[in-house]
């Protein structure tokens, strides 16, 4: 069972899996797939239309009834769902239950200062430890294995994500969560990790201060690590594979549909399996919002078919990638999603961290002594991600306040936003406004692909 399927597909290797808890669903023929996928459609489509006012009124003005949905393409006569609704109804008018009956609530980063939240019931968040533990199983983790999770715990729902699925599968779990990066290194030697789990940069960031200290992880226990929360390449791939000694798979997900394990790499490495029986994906035209045949470029959408909380409905992610449904050789039937090549906004991922430039704006609004208008210039030092902040003086303030203007503006991005930026406060008329935008955004590091 270790090499999963990897050698012999089809009906045997179909056979093999299904002696996990998950995989007669993740082999089920496309044809029962998708049966499953309208009843489980059609009762998502219930659930928001009953519960929710906005997903009613917008299926009302669309003249759609929840049981007018008789095939699955039928889906793209259905209202988008967009980021932007999450803020309009912050913080909870998109949840189809009352709070009481929610076991969690996490946020990631809005697009004004105040986040995005997202709720769950008892059975949200037990679907969501299943299929975080079939991800992981389909990486290649095991029962009895030792996992460093050094994904951040807390809002963000990378770590609790891993952490609960890692448990599910009967994982141990070392919750040390990001940061403290020399600690890191020093459990990975003495727990002997089979297991890893980062974002990318943050696992270059481990390897660099392994290095420094003249440890070499190539030769620590670890031999999987899953990586995600942030567009990565190939070649970043192959680093983390050299300088960590270990096999690197794509783990994707997103909080407002559940957080990670929407999709995952098998031990083919050939693009993520989007777990279908929970979820319905498409790829959209950004600019038409036209439904793109399999294959091409676009926008991946999602609709969730189980969550019971909040249920999405065409959620427009803005990641560009594009998905296939041929056969992988491990006899998986589930779409694989190839690789996230970037963004369609200008939200960017520092550090794992989600930035819209439009947060950034909403700080500099509430301070005193500096212009509207910023430059944001993101970067990689080595193997981090760095945010510099420029930012103008107002008219008459002296070069002997940009200090103290500095240490302000940086203290309030870190407490409103969380993330630590390097501010440059230049004198009045040094950063030009461009094109009529408050905030204009250069990021020079290299892209995914
Ligand atoms: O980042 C969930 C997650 C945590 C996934 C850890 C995987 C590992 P959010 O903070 O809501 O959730 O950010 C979601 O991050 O829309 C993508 O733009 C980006 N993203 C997540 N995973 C990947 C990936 C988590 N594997 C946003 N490749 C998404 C590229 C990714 N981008």
């Amino acid at each position: 069972m270790a090499a999963i399927l990897h050698a012999s597909a089809g009906v045997d290797a179909g056979k093999r899996v299904r002696r996990f808890m998950h995989l007669q669903h993740e082999t089920m023929p496309r044809r029962q797939l998708a049966q499953l996928q309208l009843a489980r459609l059609r009762a998502t489509v219930r659930n928001a239309y009953d519960h929710v006012p906005l997903h009613r009124a917008r299926l009302d003005a669309a003249g759609i009834a929840p049981d007018d949905i008789r095939r699955l393409d039928e889906i793209r006569h259905l209202p988008f769902t967009l980021k932007t609704d999450l803020r309009d109804q912050y913080p909870f008018g998109l949840l189809a239950r009352p709070r009481a009956e929610l076991t969690r609530l996490h946020a990631s980063s809005g697009t004004t200062c105040k986040p995005t939240v997202v709720g769950y019931t008892k059975q949200d968040v037990d679907h969501w430890a299943d299929l975080m533990a079939r991800s992981l199983f389909a990486a290649g983790v095991r029962r009895g294995d030792t996992f460093h999770n050094a994904l951040g715990y807390g809002l963000f729902t990378g770590g609790l994500g891993m952490h609960y699925g890692a448990e599910r599968l009967g994982a141990v779990v070392v919750p040390i969560s990001g940061g403290s990066t020399e600690r890191q290194v020093a459990l990975i030697v003495d727990f002997k990790p089979r297991v890893m789990c980062a974002t990318p940069s943050y696992a270059l960031v481990i390897a660099e201060a392994a290095e420094k200290q003249g440890i070499d992880l190539r030769s620590s226990a670890l031999e999987v690590g899953l990586f995600g929360g942030e567009p990565w390449s190939a070649a970043m791939r192959a680093e983390i594979e050299a300088r960590l000694g270990l096999k690197a798979f794509d783990v994707y997900g997103l909080s407002e549909i559940m957080g990670p394990g929407v999709a995952c790499e098998c031990e083919c490495q050939n693009g993520l399996h989007g777990w279908e029986d929970h979820f319905l994906f498409e790829v959209i035209d950004p600019d038409t919002g036209r439904v793109l045949p399999e294959g091409a470029v676009g926008e991946l959408v999602i609709t969730t078919l189980t969550k019971e909380a909040l249920p999405m409905l065409r959620y427009r992610t803005r990641d560009i990638t594009r998905i296939t449904t041929a056969p992988c050789d491990c006899g998986r039937t589930h779409l694989r999603i190839l690789r996230i090549s970037g963004r369609d906004d200008d939200m960017l991922i520092v550090r794992g961290v989600n930035i819209h430039p439009s947060q950034i704006e909403a700080v500099l609004a509430d301070r005193p002594r500096i212009a509207p208008h910023c430059q944001l210039i993101v970067d990689r030092r080595g193997a981090l991600d760095q945010l510099t902040v420029e930012v103008e003086a107002l008219p008459g303030l002296a070069a002997s306040d940009f200090a103290e203007i500095a240490y302000d503006v940086a203290h309030h991005i870190k407490s409103m936003i969380d993330v630590s930026a390097e501010v440059h406060v230049r004198s009045s008329g040094e950063i030009p406004s461009f094109d009529g935008k408050a905030v204009r955004v250069r990021d020079l590091r290299p892209k995914a692909s």
